[in-house]
């Protein structure tokens, strides 16, 4: 499986209640290895970019006005398959949904509260690693671990 680069998002809801490390490190247990972090409010011009696919849709400025309500975090983790891990490991859209265990099942309800953004493809993981670390560093570097996570 290739090695690969996908873009979280720490939503509002889950900086506002507490829950942002938790759900970064159930992606690190995983095995997932950060390549970078930051705090970022996001203005409506990122946030417009970032969610372009759902410009005209009935929940578009809603999305937005919760996108850009707090600071959030913007993380890129690597790992083999990690675009669908990451997807996994979130759970579906829908937190009534999701499959107990993934972080949208254990701690959301709503779908406009759903507490975690990944990217659906590496398409979009690296046209989303631009928009929320543009001129800042994605780092490339050897975890003393990584042979007992990638064979
Ligand atoms: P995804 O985050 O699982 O990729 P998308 O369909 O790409 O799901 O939608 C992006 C985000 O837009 C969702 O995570 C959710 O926050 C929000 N969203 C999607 N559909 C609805 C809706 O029907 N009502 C409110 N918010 C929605
Ligand atoms: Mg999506």
């Amino acid at each position: 499986m290739a090695l690969e680069r996908t873009l979280v998002l720490i939503k509002p809801d889950a900086m506002q209640r507490g829950l942002a490390f938790e759900i970064l490190q159930r992606f690190e247990r995983r095995g997932l290895k950060l390549a970078a972090l930051r705090l970022v409010h996001a203005d409506e011009a990122i946030a417009g970019e970032h969610y372009a696919e759902h410009v005209g849709k009935g929940f578009y400025d809603g999305l937005i006005k919760y996108i850009t309500a707090c600071p959030i975090i913007a993380a890129v983790f690597e790992g083999t398959g990690a675009v669908a891990a990451c997807r996994q490991t979130m759970g579906a859209t829908k937190p009534v949904e999701a499959a107990p265990g993934t972080i949208r099942h254990d701690f959301g309800l709503e779908i406009g509260r759903n507490l975690v953004h990944g990217s659906a493809n590496t398409d979009d993981a690296a046209r989303e690693v631009e928009i929320w670390f543009r001129g800042q560093p994605v780092l490339d570097w050897k975890r003393d671990t990584d042979g007992w996570v990638f064979e």
